[in-house]
């Protein structure tokens, strides 16, 4: 539908941004922590800095939430390192990285930010992944219960906006590139078992937080990426559903509906798949009512047929930041992607697609009539200080503008949508990339091959957001194309 005024946003709505732990604080050794998964998998990922000390988030942090009240936030959206809390198999809490949270916790609340707090977000400990062999073994259920649990005693009282793992689609879609992979041959079915314990850790962490946190909620937080078909071709059409399918709706449906769809039971029939579902499984599953959906939404993709003969092809990412060297996946019989002529790119060929965004609110709407908060949306990009001293970023200022609009145009068509926090609040690593990707409102002064002074340097896209979430999304400045 056409609008003829411009979108209102509700009272109360959580304007802020996101982080993670492993890429946004830094001090991996220090004050007990023990090292994660995704430290050693970082390293990997050369050239460009690890996370040891990233943006030096955990000891800029009070800096940080000052930045964050000033630009007017009303919630944060950040995650908390399980090997801060839990950093060997004894059992032990680790007081010191409760004082940690506890910390930045209180520093948001006596701000008037709401913590939205990830549980998990890549980073499980290396103990947790020698003992227990990863997101492999059924071990890790009471490991991640335990954690989460102790979580929910420790911080439930101020954190009422809980999510549980970050993006466990693009974890299973692309377990290599993530780390959660441990056998490149066996993974085509290894990942329906690794999918189902993860399943089960989501759901214990539901349960825990409705039963330990008063006024608690809890949600998923998939990577959402709408899938077009090419054409209107009808095969193109099934392509682009089965893409959907096996890349994001089997797990959303699975969140809301706490059971595995038909569509997955018939594929692993199809392919002499065993998930190893146990009947407790389905138990916990059952139990596990979600509050809300959390929302990462960044692009939109293009599928289109591919015949059973067709040759296989892997999703290569662009990992070098100039256009043009990422492979589309081929999956026989199943569907490509490809290209979408009608949106432009960044620099790593994600798609630059604001109305993505409204079609995905409309679509988890449609299908879940679940409340919605965006944990993530950004532009990832080249960027450095200008001799003025400031940094400059008007592409960001561009898609974020036109993205907020379309999380707008979606609540005029009757989606639920709670809150926006982008990715990121201030630059931080890359998944694959560094600081040579960056996605901040605010700068950090720092380099992949030098660590420089870490100061904070607020972006114009930060003055801009700011003006914007202190009107509740009316004023969209100069830079407004119309929309005012
Ligand atoms: C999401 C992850 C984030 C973040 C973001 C940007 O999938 O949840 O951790 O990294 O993507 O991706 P990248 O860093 O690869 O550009």
């Amino acid at each position: 539908m056409q609008f003829k005024k411009n979108p209102v946003f509700p009272a109360r709505f959580m304007w802020g941004a996101s982080s993670a732990a492993w890429q946004v604080e830094g001090a991996v050794n220090e004050d007990g922590r023990t090292p994660a998964i995704i430290d050693l998998n970082s390293k990997t990922k050369k050239g460009y800095a690890d996370n040891s000390i990233a943006s030096d988030h955990y000891h800029h942090y009070k800096k940080d939430v000052h930045l964050m009240k000033e630009a007017g936030f009303t919630s944060y959206r950040f995650s908390i390192a399980w090997s801060r809390i839990y950093p060997d198999d004894s059992g032990v809490v680790n007081q010191l990285g409760l004082d940690f949270y506890n910390n930045l916790i209180d520093e948001l609340v006596k701000n008037g930010i709401e913590p939205i707090v990830t549980l998990y977000h890549y980073d499980m400990p290396v103990w947790v992944d020698k003992k227990y062999n990863g997101w492999y073994g059924r071990g890790i259920i009471a490991a991640f219960d335990q954690y989460a649990r102790t979580c929910f005693k420790e911080f439930g009282d101020r954190v009422k906006y809980w999510l549980s793992i970050n993006e466990q689609n693009m974890q299973i879609c692309y377990g290599k590139w993530l780390g959660v992979c441990k056998k490149d041959d066996t993974w085509f079915e290894d990942q329906w078992k690794v999918n189902n314990i993860m399943n089960v850790c989501h759901a214990k962490a539901v349960i825990a937080c409705h039963e330990l946190v008063e006024n608690g909620k809890i949600g998923p937080v998939p990577g959402y990426v709408p899938i077009y078909p090419e054409t209107c071709k009808p095969e193109d059409q099934i392509a682009a559903q089965n893409a959907e399918e096996l890349t994001e709706k089997v797990w959303n449906d699975f969140y809301a509906h706490q059971k595995y769809n038909g569509f997955i039971k018939a594929y692993w029939r199809e392919n002499d798949i065993d998930p190893d579902i146990r009947p407790e499984d389905l138990d916990d599953f059952s139990k596990a009512k979600i509050d809300f959906f959390g929302v990462n939404c960044y692009r939109s993709n293009t599928a289109k047929y591919a015949a059973s003969d067709a040759e296989p092809k892997d999703y290569i990412l662009n990992k070098s930041g100039e256009k043009g060297n990422l492979q589309f996946p081929v999956v026989p019989g199943i569907y490509a992607l490809t290209s979408n002529p009608f949106v432009k790119t960044t620099d790593w060929d994600w798609e630059i697609d604001p109305i993505a965004m409204r079609y995905s609110l409309r679509y988890i709407w449609d299908h879940y009539q679940l409340p919605m908060v965006i944990t993530e949306n950004g532009y990832g990009a080249h960027e450095e200080v200008s001799e003025d001293g400031r940094v400059h970023d008007p592409e960001r200022v561009a898609f974020m503008r036109d993205q907020i609009f379309q999380v707008g145009r979606a609540i005029q068509d009757g989606c639920e949508v709670i809150g926006y926090n982008p990715w990121s609040f201030t630059d931080l690593l890359s998944t694959g990339n560094g600081m040579s990707k960056r996605y901040g409102l605010v700068f950090i002064n720092t380099t992949d091959n030098d660590v420089r002074d870490l100061s904070r340097i607020p972006k114009d896209s930060y003055y801009w957001y700011s003006n914007l979430i202190k009107s509740n999304g009316q004023n969209w400045g100069e830079e407004s194309n119309g929309k005012l």
